[in-house]
């Protein structure tokens, strides 16, 4: 395990960070358990209200040095992050693989996102740009800046652990904020590693401490960044329960949120299609990740034409995969995240067969050597129907759901007929399905894929969903602009005072 090592982690480790410096808390041992092999990785000591609170203040002091750093110079910090995540890949993927479960691949692709987002950021630190605009007054000018907002709470997920945290920060600080991340409990030594990371490049650049804070816990935790008067921003990813909880405990105080919650995707696989072609994408979005990513493909809504065809080729391809160890490059899905998620996979596979479901791969825990940990299961298909109560709901595990449609509304129509709007796709060769998917007749979703699957989104476009999915959007393309504050300024440079809307006012 030399990974370990290399990211600066110890068997027990102080969770709360506001840079180089550790503060020692009085909360619980959060305990990390590989779901590869069952075995204890290390602790860290959760944050009492009191080191929050200290955490706040040294935030918001920060705050007032970093607004004033100019944004290029804030990107030439964050440059140096995405180097020291160069140097750092191999080990992180390694952490984010053996804590998480997710394959090597998929980890070191992970990493590769957080490479990607500071590149992406290092660019628009110098173009965060305002409009101007014509004034209706003579001799006036008016234009809009975009000035900093101040500390971001994030509240990140097990699935990318690493990886959202890393698109938060990067727009964030190139923006002018600073960040308290509180990770999940499920991965809290990925959050070590990376604040470690952060804290070097930081000190190289004397970057004062409080830009890049953590904190460790549970819903506790969650629940003082939500209230906290002190954060105009809580960036939250996670179940839609969680979101919902989020947002109204922001809202009631009139902050802002971005929430990027669960998905139900589907992959519309028409007669149209190639089918060869959709089976790799179907298959990595239903498998990869063991289902646990919001982008996951939980439904393929094939044409009846080639329904059958699909099916055969689809179950056949469910038999090749090997399941195991997700730092052995050879094995396609590895574990599930813990035995809870065991469990919510197994009631999710109990209730599809109550409700109806008519399973044609089965599913199921896997036994024996390799799989001591109990977390490895079966990636199952069953034929469902689109309105079952559990085709309605989230499952973040490898289930995938076939439902048969005989016209392209149709298909859209059920793609469509979730109460989450994630991301969606269609297999087509067709153009006028492809735009008619496309079009404001379309999928619902944030995301709307032609040819390629649901999953796997690039950081170069804004990523969130709609609906349940709650709307927010994180990463690429103008996704920024939630990361500060919109001013709009009129300059009058004249002798007189004229008003606006024509009104005149003497005395
Ligand atoms: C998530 O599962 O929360 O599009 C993020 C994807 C990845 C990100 C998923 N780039 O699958």
């Amino acid at each position: 395990m030399d990974f370990l090592q290399q990211l600066g982690l110890e068997q027990e480790n102080a969770g709360v960070s506001t840079g180089a410096e550790w503060l020692p808390s009085t909360g619980e041992k959060i305990q990390s358990f590989s779901p590869v092999d069952g075995r204890l990785i290390g602790s860290v000591t959760a944050t009492d209200k009191e080191t929050y609170d200290k955490v706040v203040a040294k935030a918001t002091a920060a705050f007032k040095e970093w607004r004033m750093v100019p944004a290029p110079r804030r990107g030439e910090v964050v440059r140096q992050f995405g180097e020291a995540l160069r140097e750092k890949k191999e080990a992180l993927g390694k952490l984010v693989s053996y804590e998480m479960g997710k394959s090597l691949q998929e980890g070191l692709g992970e990493v590769q996102e957080m490479i990607d987002i500071c590149d992406f950021a290092v660019g628009l630190s110098r173009q965060l740009y305002g409009l101007t605009m014509h004034s209706e007054r003579p001799l006036h000018r008016m234009y809009e800046q975009w000035h900093p907002l101040g500390i971001v709470g994030i509240i990140s997920a097990f699935n990318f652990p690493v990886a959202v945290w890393s698109w938060n920060t990067a727009l964030s600080w190139i923006c002018g904020d600073v960040c308290i991340w509180k990770p999940s409990e499920k991965t809290p030594l990925c959050g070590i590693a990376c604040q470690k990371i952060i804290a070097e490049v930081f000190a190289k650049n004397n970057v004062p401490e409080g830009v890049s804070c953590l904190v460790q816990g549970g819903r506790e935790v969650g629940e003082w960044l939500s209230n906290d008067t002190n954060i105009p921003l809580v960036s939250a990813t996670g179940s839609t329960r969680m979101g919902k909880a989020v947002s109204a405990a922001v809202a009631a105080r009139l902050g802002r949120s971005i929430l990027e919650l669960g998905g139900n995707n589907a992959i519309i696989i028409s007669q149209h299609a190639d089918l060869d072609m959709s089976i790799i994408g179907a298959l990595f979005g239903a498998v990869g990740t063991a289902g646990q990513r919001c982008t996951s493909t939980r439904r393929l809504i094939i044409h009846e034409s080639v329904y059958d065809t699909f099916k055969e080729k689809l179950a056949n391809a469910y038999q090749q995969l090997s399941i195991g160890d997700p730092l052995d490059t050879k094995n396609h899905v590895g574990p599930l995240i813990d035995k809870d998620a065991v469990k919510l996979y197994l009631g999710a596979i109990e209730q599809g067969k109550q409700q109806g479901a008519t399973f044609i791969v089965e599913g199921g825990v896997l036994e024996g050597a390799g799989y001591e940990s109990g977390c490895y299961v079966k990636p199952c298909i069953a034929e469902v129907t689109n309105d079952l109560a559990i085709v309605q709901h989230e499952t973040f595990a490898p289930i995938l759901y076939l439902i048969k449609y005989k016209t392209i509304e149709e298909a859209i129509e059920l793609q469509n007929g979730v109460p989450q709007g994630l991301s969606s796709a269609i297999m087509t060769l067709n153009i006028r399905e492809s735009e008619l998917f496309l079009s404001h007749a379309g999928s619902d979703c944030g995301i709307a894929n032609v040819n390629i699957g649901t999953s796997g989104a690039e950081i170069g476009g804004a990523f969130g969903g709609e609906k349940e999915t709650g709307g927010g959007r994180e990463s690429g393309s103008d996704a920024w602009k939630a990361y500060m504050r919109r001013q709009t300024n009129t300059m009058n440079w004249g002798t007189q005072l004229p008003l606006a809307q024509g009104i005149k006012f003497h005395i």
